[in-house]
């Protein structure tokens, strides 16, 4: 990974801005939230945080989250500008032009497909988050990391790695996690915030989206559906759906999980989880992407249409993969 003299650069500037990406998760906003308070405490300079969405409000225990914004305050030009957690600019919607060819920015990020888009690029893909790679450089750039900024960090490491139950979990991720609770970080707390309290209506919905269940295939695969009126019904917004998906997937003996969201709009989102097989490659023949145990795309079709035409596309493909796999 390159190596970068901050305090040189540090000296050149009078203000910081931190930009992190659209549909922001923990990683995004719990690296935003740390780096802004280690630079702002360590510095004294005003670090400004920007995001082009709104955050949601399950992170609002973070401190800080209150002070994002979704438009520049002033120009950046001068200032020194961080991106964090994006593969590439695009990943920053109507904020990329605003700092497109900035000549200090800092482009700090895991993920395989970035694409250097900055100045300096700090980019490490064996880390489990960007909010990891954050408190080895303020360890190495000699900054203080308060009890605040380590209750950020810890939230984007345990967003990314699901807890610590994905590949990405290292020794030194556990490391990092332990320096972090030294600091007085409790996990409990923060998992209660993050991935066990929901809404009254999320549950709700899960059980009206529930009544669509279906399991196909011998059982190889599970999906279910659900449309606008029926989030209505249950109170919710589209948004709470947001891992449904996963449900499908750990069922026994399932090896596909399929969630169909028929927005009014006229498209549904499809959301594909699996266990063993690529369903990245499914997903995209539709137009979509993402990764080999996680994907998605969205289908302009009538809703029943839909479900048909994805649903014997995944048959096609866990056939060819069980066959795939008794040859082997
Ligand atoms: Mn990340």
């Amino acid at each position: 990974m390159e190596t970068i003299d901050l305090k040189a650069i540090l000296k050149t500037v009078k203000r910081i801005s931190i930009f992190s990406h659209v549909r922001p998760d923990g990683d995004a906003i719990g690296s935003s939230l740390g780096l802004q308070r280690i630079l702002h405490t360590n510095t004294g300079l005003p670090v400004y945080l920007y995001c082009p969405d709104v955050i949601p409000a399950k992170y609002d225990f973070l401190p800080g989250v209150e002070q994002f914004l979704r438009e520049l305050e002033g120009s950046v030009e001068q200032d020194l500008v961080f991106v964090l957690d994006c593969s590439d600019l695009d990943r920053l919607d109507y904020l990329k032009e605003k700092i497109q060819q900035h000549p200090r920015l800092i482009n700090i990020d895991h993920h395989v497909t970035n694409d250097f888009f900055g100045k300096y690029n700090l980019v490490d893909t064996r880390a489990a988050a960007t909010g990891e790679m954050l408190y080895q450089l303020s360890r190495a750039w000699g900054f203080h990391v308060d009890f605040e900024a380590a209750l950020c960090l810890y939230s984007a490491i345990v967003s990314d790695t699901g807890s610590f139950k994905y590949d990405n979990t290292t020794p030194e991720t556990l490391r990092i996690t332990a320096e972090l609770l030294q600091k007085g970080v409790q996990p409990s707390l923060v998992s209660q915030r993050l991935f066990d309290e929901r809404p009254y209506t999320t549950l709700a919905l899960l059980g009206e989206a529930l009544k669509s269940l279906t399991l196909d295939q011998d059982d190889k695969i599970a999906w279910m559906s659900i449309d606008d009126d029926g989030i209505e019904k249950c109170g919710a917004k589209p948004e709470e759906l947001d891992g449904f998906v996963n449900y499908l997937r750990d069922i026994e003996n399932v090896e596909v999980g399929i969630f169909f969201y028929h927005a009014r709009v006229g498209n549904t989102k499809v959301g594909f989880r699996s266990k063993s097989m690529d369903v990245a490659r499914i997903a995209s023949a539709f137009g979509g992407g993402g990764h080999p145990r996680a994907a998605g795309c969205t289908v302009e079709d009538e809703p029943s249409m839909v479900i048909k035409r994805v649903l014997n596309a995944v048959h096609a493909f866990v056939d060819e993969q069980q066959k795939e796999r008794l040859i082997r």
